[in-house]
């Protein structure tokens, strides 16, 4: 739900203010007006981070700056995120990067950065975006700000119904090649509590995701220890997402032991429970091993070509995902490459290839393979961290956005890692959010907000 006013909020939901009115338009002139929410999301000693969401009210735009002030000439803007940041005195601008050019009428952009500060961290006033104060309102029509924006054509559930693969790419059921952009939980054995009624919608309507994964981690502490509340967990995901227009993955998450084989029994138990289930919704995508290790490519295809018929029995025309070798690399860290796959594919129809990657791990090597194999084999990057393959370490910003803008120009659909609060620079939530109810800008980290602008775009569905 959007907010119908200006409001300057700090950490803590302080509503600091609205401000007064402007941009008052001529009749002919096109309708201009926005709203910034200012979130100061931590702060430290001589230091802090701001979430800076811009909302544009008026007639769409195409290519943008934000200005604000800093009442306190110590504040500085470091470092920032989803825009082009100068400060001179104490103005700062952000200008619009490539992909967040376009806001049409409702659309945001999360902007944020990290600040350094001398003293007092008061909140920026007069911000405009170009040119035209942020009031929360368009003139001379206030009853526009109160709409919620539509999105076109419906849930992207609805836009697109049962799905398939056609060549290389995933489809819909009007045969065109779509793209599908969400978030993965985290490992619902630790976070269960982040995936609510709150949670959901805010990863629905907020962040427009197309899809939740649902990662069922089968080892430390996962489905072999309770394979009843697992199942019934991920069956009650699936359906949260459907509700909310959402396709879902199921994940089963398998990670060490790295061969599936290991898995292979409580895999088949597992798939057919989830299929008989599911069968009926159109929702559901099934990833049938998260990241092969420590196991050939030969392994993988045999685990496969045994789990793939349980499914179809159940589910026969539901996409199937498999990992590949190397964590889900398409065999490249192991010294391999997709090759081994494509001379040698596993023997099903409707099925896709995972490739997880780590932009500050996974770099240019990588990326080079993707683009060959693209054209080759059905690609779904079922996982994807914006930091190092720890999960952990610094947020590669130019890396997320190199790999992100390749799988947009391919249609390769993804997932981040995480949609949850944990204590660690891959979550997209700040630690704490999931014991409360307010999932908003406010509680989204750097890799959360810059993973939020990117899945937030329109689909060209
Ligand atoms: C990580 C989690 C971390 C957890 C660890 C062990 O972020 O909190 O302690 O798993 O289970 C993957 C895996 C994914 C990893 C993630 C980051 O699919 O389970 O999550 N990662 O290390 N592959 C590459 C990176």
């Amino acid at each position: 739900m959007k907010r119908s006013i200006a409001a300057l909020a700090l950490a803590g939901a302080t509503v600091l203010g609205c401000t007064a009115v402007l941009a008052m338009p001529q009749a002919s002139a096109a309708a201009q007006g926005c709203r910034v929410d200012y979130t100061v999301a931590s702060q430290w000693q001589g230091g802090f981070q701001a979430g800076v969401k811009v909302t544009n009210l008026g007639d769409p735009v195409s290519g943008w700056s934000l200005r604000f002030t800093f009442p306190d000439a110590g504040q500085k803007v470091a470092q920032g995120w989803n825009a082009t940041w100068s400060q001179s005195g104490t103005t700062a601008t952000a200008a619009n990067v490539d992909w967040n050019r376009t806001l049409g009428t409702g659309a945001a952009a999360d902007l944020g950065f990290t600040g350094t500060t001398t003293g007092a961290n008061p909140v920026p006033t007069s911000f405009s975006l170009n040119g035209v104060a942020c009031t929360g309102s368009t003139e001379p029509t206030p009853t526009t700000t109160t709409t919620t924006t539509p999105s076109p054509g419906g849930t992207p559930l609805a836009a697109n119904g049962q799905l398939h693969v056609c060549g290389v790419h995933l489809c819909n059921e009007a045969n065109r090649a779509i793209q599908l952009r969400g978030m993965s939980t985290h490992g619902l054995q630790w976070f269960n509590s982040c995936y609510n009624d709150a949670s959901l919608d805010a990863l629905a309507r907020d962040w427009r995701a197309d899809l939740l994964r649902i990662s069922m981690y089968v080892q430390e502490k996962g489905y072999e220890t309770n394979p009843a509340w697992f199942t019934d967990r991920v069956n009650t995901l699936v359906g949260e997402a459907e509700e909310r227009g959402m396709y879902a993955i199921i994940d089963f998450h398998t990670l060490t032991p790295g061969d599936p084989n290991y898995n292979l029994d409580r895999a088949k138990t597992f798939f057919a429970a989830v299929a008989a289930r599911n069968a009926a919704k159109k929702n559901v995508i099934y990833e049938i091993t998260n990241e092969p290790n420590g196991v050939s490519w030969g392994g993988i295809k045999s685990y496969a070509e045994q789990v793939i018929p349980v499914i179809r029995a159940a589910d026969p025309d539901a996409v199937v995902i498999v990992g590949t070798r190397g964590w889900s690399s398409l065999g490249v860290s192991d010294g391999s490459n997709e090759t081994e796959i494509v001379n040698n594919p596993v023997n099903a129809t409707n099925i896709m290839y995972a490739f997880h990657f780590y932009a500050a791990s996974h770099k240019d090597n990588y990326r080079a393979t993707v683009s060959r194999a693209a054209a080759t084999l059905p690609l779904f990057v079922t996982e994807f961290g914006t930091v190092t393959a720890t999960g952990g370490g610094t947020l590669d910003q130019a890396g997320t956005a190199a790999w992100l803008d390749l799988l947009d120009q391919l249609r390769i659909g993804y997932a981040n890692w995480t949609y949850s609060d944990a204590d660690e620079s891959s979550a997209a939530l700040t630690p704490g959010t999931c014991a409360g109810s307010d999932y908003g800008s406010g509680r989204l980290t750097a890799s959360g907000a810059l993973v939020k602008s990117r899945i937030s775009t329109a689909d060209s569905f």
